[in-house]
């Protein structure tokens, strides 16, 4: 790593809102057919990685940290209690929590099923979820709800599961509201994450478009406090475009927190570190964002591959994740502010002349050379990722 140089200071990587999840530094390298390659790590030692590695923040599922078994008793309190101690020693602040609803085999039917016990636990789950959240001071909760699917057609109402879903959404922002004015704190953002397939076979609210139809439908009773999570990889698995995507839920107002990694179009969910796949995209990505104001959080949702060892994971997996996502977000200024970029812009934008409106070939003909532009700003983009502006050049 030392010899391939680049890297930040961990001051510098702190002045970022990144976030590093307890979940993707405590991946064990497991999967379908494939057994953990990594020992087990628990919060501390990873809060502490963080920290040295200069990741302000941090993120957690509640069952990432506290079994099952304890959630609401007085044994997640001491484990809070814990948490917060870690924390405060290692310079890092908790940013997010969510609630695991669709590891455990209560939510075999999803967070939504017909059981009316099994909607309580889940109200039970993401009130407790915000509890967590206020005292480890976070701002935002979100909630993937994973298996919010199904495998056969016809057994479930699809109605009736999205109205379901919506009920535990609104206990959650109801006792937001209550614990909020009680502990003298702003609200929380809760945040949608939407992912189009795996587990399930049919997922109800599959991309971050669907998940914004929800938000307005007229179910919830605090749409406000609602918004989304991205995921770039989610969008990009059912072969969308992860920048319009972005553009979209700009437009709505609904972009509060973004989870960044990379992979393939139409494959699984790999979750392979920001930029090794697409960083011309991720490039472009960032451009959108930066011009339209979002500077986080940026969640590190990835998985350090099964290949990378336990020791590759903090010196190597998320090190340079955190480089590659401050370099393309710094190109991405150096993109905004380009002199090329700008007069082909301003000239795209300007048009070709007053001619007829009414007359089709007249208009064709005077954006004929302009629309050349589209790949000359494709090319400078090109140039500017590589280095070639700044008069590199290959023989
Ligand atoms: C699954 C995910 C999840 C969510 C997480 C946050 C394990 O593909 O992306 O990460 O990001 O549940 O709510
Ligand atoms: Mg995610
Ligand atoms: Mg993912």
């Amino acid at each position: 790593m030392s010899a391939c140089g680049g890297s930040y200071s961990p001051e510098t990587r702190r002045k970022y809102f990144i976030s590093g999840p307890q979940w993707a530094a405590a991946y064990q390298g497991q999967a379908l057919f494939h057994a953990p390659t990594r020992p087990e790590i628990g919060f501390d030692e990873i809060i502490r990685k963080y920290g040295e590695i200069g990741i302000g923040y941090w993120a957690t599922h509640d069952t990432d940290v506290i079994p099952t078994e304890a959630l609401g008793k007085d044994a997640q309190w001491e484990i809070v209690a814990r948490i917060g101690k870690s924390l405060r020693d290692h310079g890092v602040k908790c940013s997010m929590v969510t609630a695991e609803t669709f590891h455990h085999a209560v939510w075999a039917a999803g967070p939504a099923a017909e059981a009316p016990e099994v909607r309580e636990y889940a109200k039970f789950r993401v009130k407790n979820t915000v509890d967590v959240g206020h005292e480890l001071g976070v701002g935002f909760a979100v909630y993937w709800p994973g298996s919010l699917g199904y495998y056969v057609q016809g057994a479930i109402e699809e109605t009736s599961t999205l109205r379901w879903y919506a009920d535990a959404i609104n206990a959650a922002c109801a006792h937001d509201i209550e614990t909020a004015q009680k502990k003298g704190r702003p609200t929380l953002k809760h945040c949608l994450e939407a992912k189009p397939f795996e587990p399930q076979a049919e997922i109800l609210l599959p991309t971050s478009d669907s998940m914004l139809a929800f938000i307005a439908s007229g179910l919830l009773t605090h749409p406000e406090m609602v918004g989304l999570n991205p995921e770039y990889l989610h969008e990009l698995m059912w072969g969308a475009a992860p920048r319009a995507v972005l553009a979209r839920v700009l437009l709505a107002g609904k972009l509060f927190h973004f989870d960044i990694n990379d992979g393939y179009r139409l494959k699984h969910d790999v979750d392979i570190g920001v930029g090794l796949v697409n960083p011309l995209d991720w490039l472009n990505v960032l451009v959108l964002l930066r011009s339209h104001g979002y500077n986080g959080p940026f969640n590190l949702d990835f998985k350090p591959p099964r290949t990378t060892s336990q020791f590759g994971v903090f010196e190597v997996s998320f090190p340079s994740a955190v480089d590659r996502f401050i370099t393309l977000w710094e190109m991405a200024g150096e993109v905004i502010s380009d002199p090329i970029i700008k007069e082909a812009t301003d000239a795209l934008r300007a048009g070709g002349g007053a001619v007829d409106a009414r007359d089709a070939e007249a208009v064709t003909r005077a954006n004929r050379e302009l629309l050349t532009l589209h790949e000359l700003i494709a090319h400078r983009l090109v140039q500017i990722l590589l280095g070639l502006h700044r008069g590199r050049t290959f023989f």
